[in-house]
Parts: C-alpha cells; sequence; structure tokens
C-alpha cells in the first residue's frame, strides 16, 4: 500500500482528478511472486486497481514476453525477442508460432499493436549496433509469425527503444520514449515513419521500457506500463491523448510493484469483447435500416 501511495501522490497534484474514470481491463505477463518454480504468469487487473492481479497461468516461456496484444480475431499474441507466440487465454501457455525476423542479438521486438483500421498486426523493433540505434516497424503474419518491414521511424531522437507501441480508433500509430509520447506519420515512399512528439509529459520520475495500448473502442485512454526507476516497482500510467500538454498520471503499482523487470511489462486491452460488442452494435442498425 506504501508503494501506491508513494506512486500516486505526486501526479495527484498535476490533474488526476481531472481523469477520466471508466476503467478498462489489461492483460499483461509477469512473474508471479507465489510461484516456487518463479514462472511467467499471463494476468489480467482493472486499470483503476492495477495492484490487483487476476493470474490466469504460466506461459511455459523462460523470459517475459516484451509486448502482447489482440487481434481481431479475439485472439492474444505476444512478443519475446524474435518469436512470436499465440496465448491461450484460459491457461495462460503461450504457443510459439515463428519468427517475426531472424534470430538476431542487435534487433528485438519491444511490442505488439493491432491496427483495428487495416487489420493488421503491428511490431516495433530496436536495432543498436555501438552507438547508433534504429527503429522499425514491422506488419505480422498472425499465422506464421514473419514480419514484413514496413517502415524506418525517423524523428525519435533517443538512443534507447521506445517500450509501447499502440495503435488508436483513426489508425494512428504511437510511441513512447521515457519522457514523452510520439505519434508516427504514415510510412513515406522512402520508407520512412515520423515520429512527432506530443506534448504530453510522461512524470518527473524516470520510466523507460514498457507497454502500452490504447482503449481505442472505448474511452480512447493510453495505458502504459512501466518500471519507475526512481521507485524502482513497476507502475501502470494513463494519458489523456484528448488534452495535449496534460493528463498523465500513475494510477498505481502492477502487482505488489516488485516482481516485474523492465521488459516484462507489456499491456493490452482485451478489445476484441468490444469488438464483438460493436459488431452486434452494426448488425442491430443493419436490420434496423432493411
Ligand atoms: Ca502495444
Amino acid at each position: 500500500m506504501y508503494r501506491t501511495m508513494l506512486c500516486i501522490a505526486l501526479p495527484a497534484a498535476l490533474g488526476w482528478l481531472a481523469m477520466p474514470t471508466v476503467a478498462a481491463t489489461l492483460w499483461t505477463d509477469v512473474p508471479r511472486p507465489d510461484d516456487p518454480e518463479g514462472r511467467q504468469w499471463i494476468a489480467w487487473f482493472d486499470s483503476s486497481s492495477p495492484w490487483d492481479l487476476h493470474w490466469v497461468g504460466p506461459t511455459g516461456v523462460s523470459l517475459e514476453m516484451d509486448g502482447l496484444d489482440f487481434a481481431g480475431n479475439g485472439q492474444l499474441y505476444g512478443v519475446m525477442d524474435q518469436t512470436f507466440f499465440l496465448i491461450d487465454q484460459q491457461t495462460g501457455n503461450a504457443q510459439p508460432l515463428g519468427y517475426v525476423i531472424p534470430p538476431d542479438p542487435w534487433e528485438i521486438l519491444f511490442d505488439l499493436s493491432w491496427d483495428p483500421v487495416t487489420n493488421t498486426m503491428f511490431g516495433l523493433s530496436w536495432r543498436a549496433t555501438g552507438s547508433s540505434s534504429e527503429h522499425r516497424l514491422y506488419t505480422i503474419d498472425l499465422e506464421t509469425g514473419q514480419g514484413t518491414l514496413y517502415g524506418l521511424i525517423d524523428g525519435y531522437t533517443e538512443w534507447m527503444p521506445p517500450g509501447g507501441l499502440a495503435t488508436d480508433a483513426s489508425g494512428v500509430r504511437w510511441i513512447d520514449d521515457s519522457r514523452h509520447l510520439y505519434y508516427l506519420d504514415p510510412v513515406d515512399p522512402e520508407g520512412w515513419v515520423v515520429a512527432n512528439q506530443f506534448p504530453i509529459y510522461h512524470s518527473p520520475d524516470a520510466c523507460f521500457i514498457g507497454g502500452m495500448t490504447i482503449d481505442w473502442a472505448g474511452n480512447g485512454l493510453a495505458y502504459h506500463a512501466t518500471v519507475n526507476l526512481d521507485h524502482n516497482q513497476a507502475e501502470l500510467w494513463i494519458y489523456d491523448l484528448s488534452v495535449p500538454g496534460g493528463n498523465a498520471y500513475c494510477a498505481g503499482t502492477i502487482g505488489d510493484g516488485t516482481s516485474t523487470l523492465p521488459l516484462d511489462v507489456a499491456i493490452q486491452i482485451p478489445e476484441p469483447n468490444t469488438l464483438v460488442a460493436m459488431g452486434l452494435l452494426l448488425a442491430t442498425a443493419a436490420r434496423r435500416r432493411d
């Protein structure tokens, strides 16, 4: 509880009370503290109480997923390093489907994001060699896991990788660095994707390498799982993208905040449930027009 209060106290003064209160269900992959084998588990939580994890089951993979997202088919997918997984939502088991890119010690995938406009899974990678680094976007085949290079990100000046990739309802892709969010332009003929800094300040604390998702079918808020290095704990941050320059706050620790390493904290929302609801609404509307 002390950790949770520590997390909330400062952002509250920055506008927390003005934030919308509609909650989302978020999924993550973290080591379960009371698992004697120390395995990685799939879990879900409510965005209003991220410390209260509901355990699904162990992934069977030795390391944590770097990214998670649901596709339009209702399935949950994950990526770890270069491998793409299908994750069983009842057991937590992660089945490897294939490599997004060939195994490579210099390039790893950091997050996934389902694009609801093009119905395509995207992956964000970081390739670092010496003092230079590149950030790349791939499209990913849901059956084979194979990636196709979509574009190189330009305008992102941090050497470190962006931790999160998320797509909003209009198909705009967002990434984050340790302090800011960026929105991406569509890929240009030269294969570049320009990153534009969004004037939202993440936190006075040092946070980096997490996972990000946007509740594009619901309240439009962006949720970012991150490790706060000043507090040395895993936290959930929430951004209101409709208010430029304002409204970012910490909702609390993820689990007890102590069991998550930086690469572990990818979160996603169960978008398919909303898709089904939207489909029913559209079908009903169509019948009324007939
Ligand atoms: Ca994501």
